[in-house]
């Protein structure tokens, strides 16, 4: 997202966005989009010597990254802060889906017929994250490209057919939740065995995308880096040799991710028992509450599998900092955490990686660091 400043036309709107979407208010929201594309400037070099269609692009351009993307993240900060329910977060989005739709009805006018390549946006198998993907696929589209996109949670197979029956010149793949990497690189090595380009994005791929370089994927941080990239090396190919993901990434060698993986059931069953017994109070907890403590149970073994796979542990440290802030945010003392990873640290004791893992997520759990000075860095 580009940085707003005060001095930035779309300061009002994105305020008044917020609250069309807090209160559930789509007329209003897609009208303040609408306004907003009318109103803003490109924001370009020498945007006034382009012609129309090119300016309303580049407004539409704006409007979808600067307006509408922000407006989504801070839905999602207001979740986690406890400020917003689950089902106000829905509603939300359902409406930035359709604040999104009214750019592209309006933006229609800009778009000349003619492509300069065709590319397909999917979200990796099990993401439902698609509103980041549908962000992408708008931005391409005004850019000039012939866009195919697929939605949440693509099944592999159907990718890899879809790409090669319309000749795609690159496959981009969204993921916003971490635990779907496995997932996405099974992606990667298919789509590239059959000789089909790879561009990764979403924030699963850690910073700087460090976690799609691992895995021999192009990375971009946002749908212009993504225009980017291609028009640098429009020709530039996706055949590889097919290979197995061990080639990516030695460490898988030590079967540590497969055993975690494989176990997962019991580990979650005995990690549960553990915590019952550290937690007497658990006895009381009604079959809710119960259904939501195993799922959390299941979601920090799948992060650890996670940070096995890609090794690394800041990625298994950084989800459990944030469940520590969501647990905060619900006045649940984030120490609750302790027995679960205590629990799994005896359960796996034999296991080199994944020790390194627990132990560093443990520690910044009782030893967090202090807070960042909130002024940009730099
Ligand atoms: C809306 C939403 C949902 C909706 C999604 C509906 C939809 N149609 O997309 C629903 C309700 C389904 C959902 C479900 C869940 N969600 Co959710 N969700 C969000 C929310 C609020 C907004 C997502 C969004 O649209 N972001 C806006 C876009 C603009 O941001 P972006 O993702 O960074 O994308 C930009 C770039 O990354 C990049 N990009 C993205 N993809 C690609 C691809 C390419 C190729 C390129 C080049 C660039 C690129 O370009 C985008 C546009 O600028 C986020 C909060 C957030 N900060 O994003 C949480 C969030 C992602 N969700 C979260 C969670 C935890 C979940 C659930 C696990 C909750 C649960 N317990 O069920 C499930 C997981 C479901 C699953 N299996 O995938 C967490 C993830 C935290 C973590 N540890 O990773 C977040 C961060 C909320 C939070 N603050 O904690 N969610």
């Amino acid at each position: 997202m580009t940085a707003a400043n005060d001095t930035d036309s779309l300061t009002e709107p994105r305020d008044q966005l917020w609250e069309a979407l807090g209160d559930g208010d789509e007329t209003r929201a897609v009208a303040i989009v609408r306004r907003a594309l009318a109103t803003a400037d490109p924001r370009q070099p020498n945007a006034v010597d382009r012609p129309p269609a090119e300016q309303l692009s580049a407004v539409g351009e704006r409007i979808l990254l600067e307006l509408i993307a922000p407006a989504q993240e801070r839905v999602g900060m207001a979740w986690a802060a406890n400020d917003l329910t689950v089902a106000q977060e829905h509603v939300a989005t359902a409406i930035s889906e359709r604040c999104i739709a009214a750019i592209v009805d309006a933006t229609a006018p800009a778009l000349t017929g003619s492509f300069v390549g065709r590319v397909l946006v999917a979200c990796v198998d099990g993401e439902w994250h698609a509103l980041p993907a549908r962000l992408v696929s708008e931005v391409l589209r005004l850019r000039g490209w012939r866009v195919d996109y697929l939605g949440a949670q693509v099944p592999t197979e159907h990718l890899v057919v879809h790409a090669d029956r319309t000749r795609a010149q690159a496959v981009l793949l969204s993921s916003s939740i971490p635990t779907h990497l496995p997932d996405a690189h099974n992606a990667i090595i298919s789509c590239q065995g059959a000789g089909i380009r790879v561009l990764a994005g979403g924030a699963a791929f850690g910073p700087q995308g460090r976690h799609a370089r691992l895995m021999q994927a192009e990375w971009a941080r946002d749908a212009p880096g993504a225009a980017t990239l291609l028009a640098r090396n429009p020709t530039r190919p996706g055949a590889r040799t097919a290979r197995l993901p061990d080639v990516d990434l030695p460490h898988l060698a030590d079967q540590e991710y497969t055993m975690v993986r494989r176990s997962k059931r019991q580990l979650v069953k005995q990690t549960l028992a553990d915590v019952a017994t550290g937690f007497p109070d658990m006895g009381r907890y009604n079959e809710y509450q119960l259904e939501r403590t195993v799922e959390d149970i299941e979601y920090i073994v799948s992060y650890l599998a996670t940070a096995l796979y890609v090794d690394d542990p800041d990625l298994f440290a950084r989800f459990i900092t944030w469940a520590a802030d969501i647990l905060a945010a619900r006045d649940v003392p984030p120490r609750c955490l302790l027995p679960a990873l205590n629990s799994l640290l005896s359960q796996l004791k034999d296991f080199p990686r994944v020790v390194g893992i627990l132990t560093a997520a443990r520690n910044r759990l009782v030893y967090p660091p202090p807070a960042q000075p909130t002024a940009s860095p730099g």
